[in-house]
C-alpha cells in the first residue's frame, strides 16, 4: 500500500518527488535531523533524511560495481551497440548533523553504465572523482554543508569546486561530461568511467563558474549548446551562453543578465534561438547567510522566458512573462520564423517539496502537465508568452524526446508519468502508456533502432524498481512501435542499482574505442 502510494505520488507531486523517490509527505525542511556525533560512518535509519543520505529513487549503493555479463531475460536486440549512461546522487558520507536538513539533490554523483553489445550487457559504476569527492575521501568524512551554500563548508575545502556531478551526462567530442548546474562539467573516460578532468572548461573558454545539466546538441551541425546561470558566482544574475563545434571548440559565447537569480534548470535551443526559462525558485541571500539551502520558492515572483538569437551578441535577449508555470524540463522546441514554440513539463506551483517555500506546498499544483509556450517575436511591444496545456489527461515529469530532434520540429515526446512512461505523438494527438506490473519506472531514455532510424523508431530504456522484491532493479527495454506488448527484454540486476536523476544513450560509433573494447 505504501509503495503504491509512492508510485502514484511521483506523478502527483512533481519532478522533485519523482527524482527523489519521495512520497507526498517527505521530511519537511529542517526536520528529520538525527544526532550523529561519531566520526564513524553511520547513516540514519531513514534514507530519506538526506543528512544521512537520501538517494534518488534508488539505493544508496556507495559501492562501485563491475558486473560482467548481466543476466538478460527476453529478446534483447542483438544489433543494439552502445551505452546507456545514468547518474544520480549517492551520498559519499553522512552529513554533519548540523546539516541534517539538507536535500537529496546534494548527494555525490555516482555514474553507472550499461555497455550493450551482441545481446550482452556489462554493468559498471564509478563515483565521479570531482574535487569534492577527493577531499572527502581523503578526510573520510563529509566536508560540504548545505545544498549550494559554500558558507556551510568545512574551512579546509575553501576554493574547491562544490560540484557534485549528480544530475545528467552527455557524450560529445568523445568525452563523457557529467553535470551539476552549480559548476563546470567533469570529464570522464566514456568506457572506464575514470575521471580525467575534475573541472572541464572547454579549453578555458567556459567563461562561467557554472554549467547547466541540460545542454543540447544541434543534429544538423553536431554543435553542442550550453549555458550557465549564476555564472559569475553565488547569486550572480549573469548567464553565460555558448556553443562548441563537433570537436569541442567553443565557437560562440555571450553573457546576458537574468531578471533575478533563480533556478534555470533546463533550456531550449531551436535552429535560430536560445530559449531560457527562469523559475521562481529564487536564490536566497538571507537563507544562504543563515546556513540554509540555496533557494526559496516564492510564488509571488514571476517566471520569465528569455529569447535571444543564436550566434548574436545577446543584446537582443528579451524576457517574456505569462502564466506563472513551474517548468523544469524541455520536451522539444523549434522556431518557425518569428514564432518560437517550446514544450515543457511543468506545474502551476512548486514541484520540489523539499525546498523551503514562502507558501505551503500544494501537491495538486505540483502536477506536471505538458505546457506549450509560444512566443511571437514579430511584435516589438509584445512581452507576453502564450501557454496552452497539451494532453491534459496525461501527467508526468522528466520529459524527453528523441534527442536527434533537439532544435527541430518534432513529433514524439516521452514523459515519466508515475504510472509508467507515456509516449506522446503530437502528429496524431495520441498517447500510449507503458506500464510494467509490479514496477516503478525511473526516467526513460530514447534509443534509436538504428543510427538512421526515423524519429521515434526504436526503444525506451530505463530502470524499473520491483515493488514486490523490495526495490530490486531491472533495466527495461520497450519497443516504441509496440509499447502495449510490455518490455521486449530486461536485464535482471541482483540488487537495487544506484538512483538516477537522468540518463543518456550513446551509440558505440560515438564512443572512442568502443568497438575495440
Ligand atoms: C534539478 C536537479 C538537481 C538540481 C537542481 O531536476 C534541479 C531538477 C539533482 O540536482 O540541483
Ligand atoms: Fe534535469
Amino acid at each position: 500500500m505504501l509503495d503504491r502510494r509512492r508510485f502514484i505520488g511521483a506523478a502527483t507531486i512533481g519532478t522533485g518527488a519523482a527524482i527523489a523517490g519521495l512520497a507526498g509527505s517527505g521530511p519537511a525542511f529542517g526536520q528529520g535531523a538525527q544526532a550523529l556525533a561519531s566520526p564513524q560512518v553511520d547513516f540514519p535509519e531513514n534514507p530519506r533524511d538526506f543528512g544521512g543520505g537520501g538517494s534518488a529513487a534508488g539505493a544508496v549503493n556507495r559501492a562501485e560495481i563491475d558486473l560482467f555479463d548481466c543476466e538478460v531475460e527476453g529478446n534483447w536486440p542483438q544489433d543494439l551497440d552502445g551505452v546507456f549512461y545514468r547518474v544520480g546522487p549517492d551520498p559519499q558520507y553522512p552529513k554533519d548533523p548540523k546539516w541534517a536538513g539538507d536535500i537529496p539533490f546534494d548527494g555525490e554523483g555516482h555514474v553507472s553504465m550499461f555497455r550493450i553489445k551482441d545481446g550482452h550487457v556489462d554493468y559498471k559504476t564509478r563515483y565521479v572523482r570531482n574535487q569534492r569527492w577527493k577531499a572527502q575521501h581523503e578526510a573520510r568524512r563529509s566536508l560540504f554543508g548545505m545544498y549550494r551554500n559554500p558558507l556551510t563548508d568545512d574551512p579546509s575545502v575553501e576554493g574547491l569546486s562544490r560540484g557534485t556531478a549528480n544530475t545528467q551526462l552527455f557524450l560529445h567530442h568523445g568525452k563523457l561530461l557529467v553535470y551539476k548546474e552549480d559548476s563546470p562539467p567533469v570529464h570522464l573516460d566514456p568506457l572506464t568511467l575514470e575521471t580525467i578532468d575534475d573541472y572541464y572548461t572547454f579549453g578555458g573558454k567556459l567563461n562561467s563558474q557554472t554549467h547547466t545539466a541540460h545542454p543540447k546538441i544541434d543534429p544538423l551541425t553536431g554543435e553542442y549548446i550550453g549555458f550557465g546561470y549564476e555564472a559569475s558566482g553565488l547569486l550572480s544574475k549573469d548567464i553565460f551562453v555558448f556553443s562548441a563545434d563537433r570537436a569541442g571548440q567553443v565557437n560562440w559565447s555571450t553573457t546576458v543578465q537574468a531578471p533575478y537569480a533563480g533556478m534555470m534548470h533546463d533550456f531550449a535551443v531551436t535552429q535560430s534561438h536560445i530559449v531560457l526559462y527562469l523559475t521562481n525558485m529564487v536564490a536566497d541571500a538571507e537563507r544562504i547567510r543563515a546556513g540554509g539551502v540555496h533557494f526559496t520558492y516564492d510564488p509571488g515572483k514571476p517566471c520569465y522566458m528569455g529569447v535571444m538569437r543564436r550566434g548574436g551578441d545577446g543584446k537582443d535577449l528579451k524576457w517574456f512573462t505569462g502564466a506563472n508555470l513551474f517548468c523544469t524540463h524541455v520536451m522539444g522546441g523549434w522556431s518557425d520564423g518569428d514564432k518560437i514554440v517550446t514544450d515543457w513539463d511543468g506545474g502551476e506551483g512548486n514541484q520540489f517539496p523539499f525546498f523551503p517555500s514562502k507558501a505551503p506546498f500544494e501537491p495538486a499544483k505540483a502536477t506536471g502537465l505538458i505546457r506549450r509556450f509560444t512566443i511571437d517575436l514579430s511584435s516589438r511591444t509584445n512581452d507576453r508568452y502564450q501557454t496552452e496545456t497539451l494532453f491534459p489527461e496525461v501527467n508526468g515529469v522528466l520529459s524527453r524526446q528523441d534527442d536527434r530532434f533537439h532544435t527541430l520540429p518534432y513529433r514524439y515526446g516521452y514523459l515519466n508519468s508515475g504510472a509508467g512512461w507515456a509516449i506522446i505523438d503530437h502528429a496524431d494527438s495520441s498517447v500510449q502508456q507503458v506500464t510494467v506490473p509490479d514496477y516503478r519506472l525511473s526516467e526513460m531514455t530514447f534509443v534509436p533502432r538504428k543510427a538512421d532510424a526515423p524519429e521515434g523508431d526504436g526503444y525506451l530504456i530505463g530502470i524499473g524498481s520491483s515493488i514486490k522484491e523490495n526495490g530490486r532493479s531491472d533495466l527495461i527495454l520497450v519497443d516504441t512501435k509496440d509499447p502495449a506488448a510490455g518490455p521486449v527484454a530486461r536485464v535482471k540486476m541482483p540488487f537495487q542499482v544506484v538512483g538516477q536523476v537522468h540518463g543518456f544513450w550513446a551509440d558505440a560509433s560515438q564512443i572512442p574505442g568502443a568497438s575495440a573494447a
